[in-house]
This record gives C-alpha cells, sequence and structure tokens, in this order.
C-alpha cells in the first residue's frame, strides 16, 4: 500500500478527433483500435510477421520471436535485410525515386533537398568512401554532427555497410564524447568543421581531437566542411569528406544483415554512474519504427512531416532517419535554434514548406508559450492537421496551448510515451480514433502488453498510482548495454521477479478508461508523511497558475515529514516574483490538490536546469534543495551557470 503513488490531480476534459480527420485516418474507429490491439498482444507473432512481411527483405525470415532466453529477445532471427535499403532503395527504385525525402534547412537560410534517389546515391557514395577506409560490418563508428543533412547520411551510410552507429549528440563536451568512443572501442569519428547555433559557428573539430587524443582505435576522423571553420588536422587519421568523395561512385550494394545484427548503439546517461550504451538490432528496430510512424503520425503520401528533435537523441534516430525514411514520407529537417533569428523560426519554416505533421517536446512547447502567441499567429499553419508531443510529461496547460495556438483547434495531439530502450512508441493515442485528454500519453500501441504493478508485480486497480510495465517482448526492444550484461539484466528486468517483465522506471496509473498519465521517473516520486506523491501532478498544478511557466518540484529531507515539497518554479506574463505570488501559489496548489501538496519552500528562478534533450534535471535540484554538493555527471547539464545561480539562491 505505502508503495502506491497518490493520484491528486484530476483532468476531465476530452478532445474527440473531427469527423473529418477521423474518416480519412489509417484506424478511424474505436473498434478497430481494440480489433488491433487485442489481436496484437493474444497472437503477437502472427500481427508482426505481418506487419515485417510490408518490408523488404533480402532473405525472408521463418522464425517471428524466440524469448528462449527472455529477456534477451530474438526478432526474425534467420531474416536478413539492410536498414539503409529499406530507408531508400525500395524507394529510390520505385515510385518515389523522384518524390523528396529531405528538405533541409541551414540556420542562416541556406536550403538543400534531396528525393529519394539523390538520398540513396548520396548515402552510397559516403558508404563507399568508408569502405575505402576499410570500416566493416560490426566496426563501431561515432557520429558528432551538428543537424545537417550529412548526419542522416553518416547513419545511413554505416547502416548500409553494416558498421554500427554511435551518435553522439553534438552539443556534448569532449569529454562525453571521449567516455562514448572508449566505451564503445569506435574506429572511426564523422563529425564536421562546425554548425550553427543561434547565429554563431559553433566548432566541433577541436571537441573530436580533444575526444580522441591517444586512442589508439580510432584510425579514420572524416569530415564535413559546413562552416568553413579553421580546424586542426593530424595527418594520416584525418580525412575531408568532400575530398574522399571525388571521383567516387554510387554503385554500393547494401550488406545483407541479419535482423539481429546490431544496427547502433545509443548511450543514454543513467541516474547513476556511467552512460549506458544501449543496442538496438536490425530487422525488430525498423519494423517498430515503420509500423509507429505510420500508425502515430497517420501518415499518408502527401504528408510534409517535421521532427524537431535532433538526430542524436532516439527520437531523431527513429522518427526523423529511420521511421519516416522507410515508409517514404517527405520531411523537413532543420540545422538551428528554435529563435534564430527570431522566435518564429519554427512557424516560419512550417508556413513555408507547408508541414502537415509536426512532432515536439513540452520544453520546446513551453517556451514557446513564454515567447508569446503572437510568433505563432503571424504564420499561416492552416496546412498543419497533427501535433505530437515527446520527451516529459506535459502538462495540460501547455497542452491546451499547444492545441489551441498552434493546432488552431483543430489538430489531435499525439502525447507519445517511450523511451531510447524501447526504441519507438509505446503508449501514444491514434490520431484518428482516441478522444484525448490533456497530459495522457493515452493507450498502449499495438504490441505493447502494458500494466501498473505495485512493488510485489500485483497489477493495481484503475487510478491506482504505481510502477509501469510491458509485460510482453516487442521488436524495437533494446536487446542490451554493450559490454554490460548484467547491467541490462538488473536495471530493466529485475524489479519483479519472473525476470522478463520489463521496468522502464517510469510511475504511472491506469484511468478507469484504461488512459495511462506518466507520472515521470520513479526516482522523483516525493514521499511526504508517508503520501507518495508525484511531481509531475504537482508540477502541472503549478503550472496552470497565470504567472507561472515552468515548475520543477523535488523532495528535501524533512525531520517532520520524512520529505518536504520544494517548488523551482520559473514565471512569465510581466508578474513579479515574490511573496504575495508566493502566497498565491500556496493557496492555488491548496484548493486544486489539498493542503499535503503544498510546497514547503518555494524558489522563483529564471531557468530551470535541463538535459541537452530538454529534461527537467530533477536529482540536481534535489540536491540543491537539501544543501548538497551534487554527485551528478555534469555533462549532460545544457547550461553550466544556471547552477551558480540556483546555488545562489536566485
Ligand atoms: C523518447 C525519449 C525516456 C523518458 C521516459 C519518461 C520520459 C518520454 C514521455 C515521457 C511522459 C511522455 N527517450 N518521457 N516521453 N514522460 N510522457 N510522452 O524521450 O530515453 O530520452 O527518455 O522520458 O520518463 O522514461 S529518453
Amino acid at each position: 500500500m505505502s508503495q502506491r503513488i497518490e493520484n491528486v490531480l484530476q483532468e476531465d476534459r476530452r478532445f474527440p478527433p473531427s469527423e473529418e480527420f477521423r474518416a480519412a485516418a489509417r484506424v478511424g474507429s474505436e473498434e478497430e483500435y481494440r480489433r488491433l490491439h487485442q489481436r496484437s498482444v493474444e497472437d503477437p507473432e502472427g500481427f508482426w510477421a505481418e506487419v515485417a512481411r510490408e518490408l523488404p527483405w533480402i532473405q525472408p525470415f521463418e522464425t517471428v520471436l524466440d524469448w528462449s532466453e527472455a529477456p534477451r529477445a530474438r526478432w526474425f532471427p534467420d531474416g536478413k535485410l539492410n536498414a539503409s535499403a529499406v530507408c531508400l532503395d525500395q524507394h529510390a527504385d520505385g515510385e518515389r525515386a523522384g518524390k523528396i525525402a529531405i528538405h533541409w534547412e541551414g540556420e542562416p537560410g541556406d536550403t538543400r533537398s534531396f528525393t529519394y534517389r539523390e538520398l540513396r546515391d548520396e548515402v552510397a557514395r559516403f558508404a563507399n568512401v568508408l569502405k575505402a577506409r576499410g570500416i566493416g560490418k560490426g566496426d563501431r563508428v561515432a557520429i558528432y554532427m551538428p543537424m545537417i543533412p550529412e548526419l542522416a547520411m553518416a547513419v545511413l551510410a554505416c547502416a548500409r555497410i553494416g558498421a554500427i552507429h554511435s551518435v553522439v549528440f553534438g552539443g556534448f563536451s569532449a569529454q562525453a564524447l571521449r567516455d562514448r568512443i572508449e566505451d564503445g572501442d569506435c574506429c572511426a569519428v564523422i563529425c564536421a568543421d562546425g554548425g550553427w547555433r543561434r547565429g554563431k559557428v559553433l566548432p566541433l573539430k577541436p571537441e573530436v581531437d580533444a575526444a580522441c587524443e591517444g586512442i589508439a582505435s580510432v584510425h579514420t576522423v572524416l569530415t564535413v566542411r559546413r562552416t568553413e571553420n579553421e580546424v586542426g588536422w593530424t595527418e594520416g587519421r584525418d580525412v575531408w569528406l568532400h575530398e574522399a568523395l571525388e571521383g567516387v561512385t554510387a554503385d554500393c550494394p547494401p550488406e545483407p544483415m541479419g535482423a539481429e545484427d546490431t544496427l547502433f548503439l545509443l548511450y543514454t546517461s543513467g541516474s547513476t554512474g556511467k552512460p549506458k550504451g544501449i543496442m538496438h538490432t536490425t530487422g525488430g528496430y525498423m519494423v517498430g519504427a515503420y509500423l509507429s510512424t505510420r500508425m502515430v503520425f497517420d501518415l499518408r503520401e502527401d504528408d510534409v512531416y517535421w521532427c524537431t528533435a535532433d538526430v542524436g537523441w532516439i527520437t531523431g534516430h527513429s522518427y526523423i532517419v529511420y521511421g519516416p525514411l522507410a515508409n517514404g514520407a517527405t520531411q523537413v529537417m532543420y540545422e538551428g535554434a528554435p529563435n534564430a533569428p527570431a522566435e518564429d523560426r519554427f512557424w516560419d519554416l512550417c508556413e513555408r514548406y507547408g508541414v502537415t505533421v509536426f512532432y515536439t517536446a513540452p520544453t520546446a512547447i513551453r517556451a514557446f508559450m513564454k515567447w508569446g502567441d503572437e510568433h505563432v499567429e503571424k504564420h499561416d499553419l492552416s496546412k498543419l492537421r497533427l501535433l505530437g508531443t515527446v520527451g516529459e510529461p506535459i502538462n495540460p496547460e501547455a497542452w491546451t496551448w499547444y492545441r489551441r495556438v498552434v493546432g488552431g483547434d483543430r489538430c489531435p495531439i499525439v502525447d507519445t510515451w517511450w523511451q531510447t530502450e524501447t526504441g519507438g512508441i509505446m503508449i501514444t493515442p491514434l490520431p484518428g480514433c482516441t478522444d484525448t485528454k490533456p497530459g495522457s500519453a493515452t493507450r498502449p500501441f499495438f504490441g505493447v502488453d502494458a500494466a501498473i504493478l505495485d512493488e510485489e508485480g500485483n497489477e493495481l486497480g484503475a487510478n491506482e498510482g504505481g510502477f509501469l510495465a510491458i509485460r510482453k517482448p516487442w521488436p524495437s526492444m533494446l536487446r542490451g548495454i554493450w559490454g554490460d550484461e548484467q547491467r541490462f539484466k538488473d536495471t530493466y528486468w529485475s524489479k519483479w521477479t519472473d525476470g522478463w517483465t520489463y521496468f522502464p522506471g517510469d510511475g504511472a496509473r491506469r484511468d478507469e478508461d484504461g488512459f495511462y498519465w506518466i507520472l515521470g521517473r520513479v526516482d522523483d516520486v516525493i514521499n511526504v508523511s508517508g503520501h507518495r506523491l508525484s511531481t509531475m501532478e504537482i508540477e502541472s498544478s503549478l503550472v496552470a497558475h497565470d504567472a507561472v511557466v515552468e515548475a520543477a518540484v523535488v523532495g528535501r529531507p524533512d525531520d517532520l515529514t520524512g520529505e518536504a515539497i520544494v517548488a523551482f518554479v520559473t514565471t512569465g506574463g510581466g508578474v513579479e516574483p515574490g511573496d504575495a505570488l508566493r502566497q498565491g501559489l500556496l493557496e492555488h496548489v491548496a484548493t486544486e490538490i489539498g493542503k499535503l501538496a503544498r510546497p514547503a519552500e518555494i524558489r522563483f528562478t529564471d531557468v530551470l536546469p535541463k538535459t541537452r534533450s530538454g529534461k527537467i534535471m530533477r536529482r540536481l535540484l534535489r540536491d540543491i534543495a537539501a544543501g548538497r554538493e551534487s554527485s551528478q555527471d555534469m555533462s549532460t547539464i545544457e547550461d553550466a551557470g544556471v547552477l551558480e545561480r540556483l546555488r545562489k539562491g536566485e
């Protein structure tokens, strides 16, 4: 009982899809969702085999799933395919040859577009350059680049020759890059001379040089020229891509890969210790990325899709590179910041390219809210038909703003819950059939057998907060942590004793309609006098107050109550932070949730510490609230100055 998370926030609004949207959607009725979902969990092998057969296999699979060595799953183990052929060749050699795959725009406003045939040829030449450097199947290649087309090409070129890519987000430090190169024992690094960010050139090559210093395994550093930036050069090791491409042909047949061959590693910073190299394989991952993109974004042939994530995160892997391209979609890719040169850059892009499906993160949505409606309203966004969000729980306040101001009260929102480890979207609305509720990721995707369990593994009832669990393997699930089998088992498969129920580390509740409400990481739950409260719900309540833009809630040790609630709050709308507002906020939380959820302390701040992918770093705030030195790995923090400012107390 005491393990449960209390459910304190009530959200009753519902937003059904319009009849028009429903009528044209891939899944347009409740009955159809139920039928398909039921089939997918009662006969997962039958369901996934059908989906998988929609992809072009080099050698068809006969076995669908081998779960005999759980938790290590093998999907389609006797099949062979190549991810770059799935993304490119099937379209380049078919009806989509002349269709635009990527409309790219640099921050300074320069543009490049690639049809599927052009992209395939670029990737094939890129792959030949890698081959000429002796890189081949199973080798690990680190990629450290800005959001330029060559980033997607580098990823696909690795996939084409069977090299395992390990993309490291271009904003990470030299040390973070070095750790990842060393852990993966990479033989090459692909980078650029720099990228554009907020009107300035962000140099990348010096970081690469520092990261590779003294690492014998790295025999090649391949650099893309983007900014004409001066770069250091190591003879023998360093190669310019444009020079290496001279005279290279586009004749590079895709390497036939076993479905269970590793496609990529992607590092996630765990709560403690060194980052985990999450391993994904080729067949299952592609099947998951393909189907989820198609269904969740309800993709149609003429859509112009834009996911604003960086390819350095899993969202960029699955929903910029592999999923949209596997579906033959046209997408927008943008290099720079959302406020460069002005706060309307995203909406300007949406208008000019006629974006129809737009996928972003709550942290961005809250920034747009703060910047003001006028930046959105200046632009014609009438082509938009669907909005998505991912990365954190989205508070109902930001959700309704997104729907009203960006979506013109017309576009459904898909709030998609998933992780680096799950490879693809797991809990999500299907936009043509789900009546959405602001703040809820709604229901499990096809093939996902989700549940809310207590500490002992008992399933909890409606509206009881507990641990989110996944009870069946799914194709795009992680296959391991690079070089650390034990950590893989301990982290994800040992919460319950059966050894095969997946533990994502998030708390959640399921309401009376079977809708899931993600309550945040279970390490973030606060225990006040025996009441286990989700930080997310208190934050949502604070953000619902007119003066609050963003809030982060943490617990600090308290002799009397066990833990006391500390809220870090950023304000907007011209309201002065101070005692009057503090009092107002306490009353607001007391009426919305109850006295028990009232913060013991409210600290106003101009910004919150976030990871580079935009997630609030509550662990760090916990240390600050308790006046402790932080044990956390700071290399993942977006703005290192935040810390000093918070410590000094506003
Ligand atoms: C895709 C991604 C995973 C963690 C996950 C959650 C949180 C992600 C949502 C969400 C509530 C969402 N991968 N999270 N999406 N929480 N609602 N729609 O972000 O590996 O970087 O992070 O992010 O806590 O466990 S990730």
